[in-house]
C-alpha cells in the first residue's frame, strides 16, 4: 500500500550524483513478440541500468515518460540508464517496426517509492 502514497516529498530529497555505478541492473529481452518480463520495478531515485537483448531481429525500447528511446540488435546488449525522480508507471514499447505482432511488444516500469515513508 505504501506504493500508492502521494508523492509529496519533493522538498526533501536527495540529489545524488550522476557518475555513480548503477544501483540496480535489470535484463530485458526483446523478441518477437513480447517483452520480457513485461513488468519491471526499480526503486525511485536509483541509478538504473537497463541490459536489453534481441533474440531475432531488431526492436527498439522506448519508455517515453523516462525520455528513453534506443535501438537494440540482436547480439549486442543495448545498455540504457536512467534515475527516475517520481515514483509510478511508466510504460515502454518496442519503437521499431517489427512485424505483425509488433503492437504486442509493450510493458511497463513500475518505479516504487522509498519504504518505508520517509518522515518528513
Ligand atoms: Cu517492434
Amino acid at each position: 500500500m505504501a506504493l500508492l502514497l502521494p508523492l509529496l516529498l519533493q522538498g526533501c530529497r536527495q540529489a545524488p550524483p550522476d557518475n555513480t555505478p548503477p544501483d540496480v541492473v535489470r535484463q530485458i529481452v526483446m523478441k518477437k513478440w513480447a517483452i520480457v518480463p513485461n513488468r519491471i520495478e526499480v526503486p525511485q531515485g536509483d541509478e538504473v541500468e537497463l541490459v536489453v537483448t534481441s533474440t531475432d531481429v531488431e526492436h527498439g525500447i522506448a519508455v517515453p515518460r523516462l525520455g528513453i528511446r534506443e535501438p537494440v540488435q540482436p547480439g549486442t546488449p543495448t545498455i540504457v540508464k536512467f534515475r527516475a525522480r517520481s515514483a509510478g508507471v511508466y510504460p515502454m514499447h518496442c519503437s521499431v517496426l517489427c512485424g505483425r505482432g509488433h503492437d504486442q511488444m509493450t510493458g511497463v516500469i513500475v518505479v516504487t517509492p522509498p519504504a518505508p515513508p520517509a518522515a518528513h
